[in-house]
């Protein structure tokens, strides 16, 4: 049985990931961490852990002392956020993952890192975005990804230790608030639509972007976690995706549900820009190829599943 760490383990993914794995693995096999606790299935569902992942040595006696075998290494800056300050961006995002690799090397501990969309940029083909093709990314929160793809590889290549990863899209999901992304107006929608029948969108007609359901993420976490390594061509990091819209789109969508739902705009140009600057559609293809990528969700089975869920909040 895999003895797993999991550091950001508040967020959006982390606060879901944690939960799917105990399931999985059982309750005293994950670790949550974070740099704060906070009540709930996180920190009172199985073991839980301070740790700053800028911190080696309480990183290194962390994994020795529970026989950690695999890191989930989840923390970092989102995008927006990180456009409003980018060196805590570069320490938290780049510091933290080269800290959690040094402290996974000696110990051989597998390790997964989440890559984005956002390692993507203008220059990268817009519409069904190939797995390997340009990357030139325009924000910081896409250099940090596109180096930290590539420092997982090397770890790979240089040590040999199992680093795999995946690039998100933006997840969809209502256990967790979303922070600081450019993909979070996929899940304010919900919750505008459901209290109030109408959304303003900082995200302008017509802007596509990749979108995932957080259990097919879940899924595809574990999926990726399992999978055969002789079959894994690719390493750090796969494409995912399930559904690209635009908020029309979701819109739409929703009104199947709640048709007298109303969208406006007031559009942040800062997140404009990066939504710019990201696929409209990814290939998938090597997902699905090398370890069995299979979402179950499109955008009006994820619309149906998130309104009964935020309704019965
Ligand atoms: C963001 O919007 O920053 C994230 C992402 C796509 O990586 N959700």
């Amino acid at each position: 049985m895999k003895k797993i760490l999991v550091t950001g383990s508040n967020g959006q993914i982390g606060f879901e990931l944690v939960q799917h794995l105990r399931k999985t693995y059982g309750s005293d096999n994950v670790v949550a961490t974070a740099r704060k606790k906070a009540a709930g299935p996180v920190s009172e569902g199985g073991p839980f852990a301070f740790l700053d992942v800028r911190d080696g040595k309480m990183a290194g006696e962390l994994l020795d002392s529970w026989r950690i075998d695999t890191v989930v290494h989840l923390a970092g800056i989102l995008s927006a956020r990180g456009e409003a300050d980018p060196q805590l961006a570069w320490d938290t995002n780049m510091n933290g993952l080269c800290t959690m690799l040094e402290a996974a090397r000696p110990r051989k501990c597998a390790f997964f890192f989440p890559s984005s969309i956002a390692a993507f940029g203008p220059g990268a083909p817009p519409e069904n975005t190939p797995q390997d093709t340009i990357q030139r990314p325009s924000t910081i929160y896409g250099v940090t990804k596109v180096a930290g793809e590539l420092l997982c590889d090397y770890y790979h290549l240089k040590y040999g230790l199992d680093t795999r990863g995946l690039r998100f899209p933006g997840l969809v999901s209502c256990a967790a608030p979303p922070g600081g992304g450019t993909t979070d107006y996929a899940v304010h929608i919900y919750y505008e639509a459901a209290a109030h029948g109408r959304y303003t969108s900082y995200i302008g007609k017509g802007s596509f972007m990749d979108m995932l359901y957080m259990p097919d993420a879940l899924d595809a976490v574990v999926r990726l976690i399992e999978a055969d390594p002789s079959r894994l061509r690719h390493r750090c990091a796969f494409n995912i995706s399930a559904m690209s819209f635009d908020p029309e789109g979701i819109a739409e969508s929703i009104r199947k549900v709640i048709p007298e739902f109303e969208l406006s705009y007031e559009v942040d140009p800062v997140r404009q820009a990066i939504a710019d600057s990201w696929p409209d559609s990814l290939d998938c293809s090597a997902a699905r190829e090398e370890w069995g990528f299979a979402p179950r969700y499109d955008l009006d089975a994820m619309t149906r599943d998130m309104l009964q869920r935020v309704a019965s909040r």
